[in-house]
């Protein structure tokens, strides 16, 4: 008997690439698809495997949709990975970003309890919930929580729901705490792609600047298409537990910026950046930095695209989706 899996999120960064890695593993995918007017499917598409999952209807706000969707494949695996997920916009949609990622998450939960309670779940935790907090330069599962955004309030609550269903129903619930995982994939709003994209601009001539907001934060960025053996590997343990995937290194938003324009071959990068106020956050998280050895010596899991390699492979392939626009006028 196949395994089967079901993904939420299964349009944004990390959904296809996990769904690509379990088709390698000849699991059969269902993914979540909430009612869009116009839903796009290039993500799926770019990973050619766009006709090889089946999409089902449901949202993380409408706990009947996931009762349904639940009950009828009653799935292996659960992997929730669909989230208001852009920081910035927190602030704007507080309500809506708790709706989705905190009572969803529960409505999830519920679902999964009340009708496969032996499917094993996944939930995309963040290293946002650390926010201000990093005692000697780093975070670990130990680290207290201290968030800085709406965003990540309603992440601590999925959390801790998640560990709570875990204590008190003897489910198999695990959370993997991600630090920031970048791809080709990454949407446009968030820092690096919008760099790449904007240094592809640059290099070939159609833009002449990018605008940005704090270039000081620091980030631990890794590979998103690492990051999901992860998540994998987390539901193939003997018991359930949560844990940290980074790369154990932090680069600050100037450092990526000039590594993008170093791997177009340019070194006066300044002259490119314009800062707009509007980009800054009303509270920062100004340095994140993992520490991975939970997840080294149990999991056996380690990161395998480093910095500079991830920015040439985003720049490289912003690089490309212009190249092949122009030659198609
Ligand atoms: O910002 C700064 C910004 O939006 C990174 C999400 O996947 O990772 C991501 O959250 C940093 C911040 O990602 C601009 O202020 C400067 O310090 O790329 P970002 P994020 O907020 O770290 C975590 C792990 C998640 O869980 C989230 O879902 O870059 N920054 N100038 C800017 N950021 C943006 N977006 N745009 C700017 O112009």
């Amino acid at each position: 008997m196949k395994k089967s899996a079901l993904i939420t999120g299964i349009l944004g960064q990390d959904g296809p690439y996990l769904a690509k890695f379990l088709l390698e593993k000849d699991y059969k995918i269902y993914g979540l698809l909430r009612r869009y007017s116009n839903p796009s499917f290039v993500n799926p598409e770019y990973l050619g495997i766009q006709d090889q999952i089946e999409y089902v209807d449901g949202d993380l706000t409408d706990e009947s949709s996931l009762i349904n969707v639940i009950k009828s494949i009653r799935p292996d695996e659960v992997y929730n990975l669909a989230a208001q997920s852009f920081v910035g916009a927190s602030w704007q949609q507080a309500k809506l970003t708790t709706e989705v990622n905190a009572v969803g998450v529960l409505s999830l939960l519920n679902a999964v309890k009340f009708f496969s309670p032996t499917s094993k779940f996944y939930q995309a935790s963040t290293s946002e919930m650390f926010g201000l907090s990093n005692s000697d330069g780093f975070q670990d599962e130990n680290t207290p929580f201290h968030p800085r955004s709406p965003y990540g309030i309603s992440k601590v609550y999925a959390y801790w729901m998640t560990v709570n269903f875990r204590e008190s129903y003897n489910m198999f619930t695990c959370n993997g705490i991600l630090f920031n995982h970048e791809s080709p994939l990454r949407g446009i709003q968030f820092v690096t792609r919008k760099i790449t994209d904007g240094v592809a601009q640059i290099k070939l001539g159609l833009a002449d600047h990018i605008i940005l907001g704090n270039l000081e934060p620091k980030r631990d960025w890794g590979f998103a298409g690492d990051y999901v053996e992860a998540m994998y590997l987390m539901l193939q343990q003997d018991e359930p537990d949560d844990f940290v995937i980074a790369t154990g290194e932090t680069h600050s938003v100037s450092e990526f910026v000039e590594a993008a324009f170093a791997a177009v071959g340019i070194s006066n990068w300044k002259q490119y950046i314009k800062i707009d106020p509007r980009y800054k956050r009303p509270a920062e998280v100004p340095h994140l930095r993992g520490r991975v050895d939970k997840a080294r010596k149990k999991l056996g899991w380690k990161p395998k695209v480093a910095f500079e390699e991830l920015v040439k492979i985003m720049v490289e392939a912003d690089i490309a989706r212009y190249t092949i626009k122009k030659s198609f006028g």
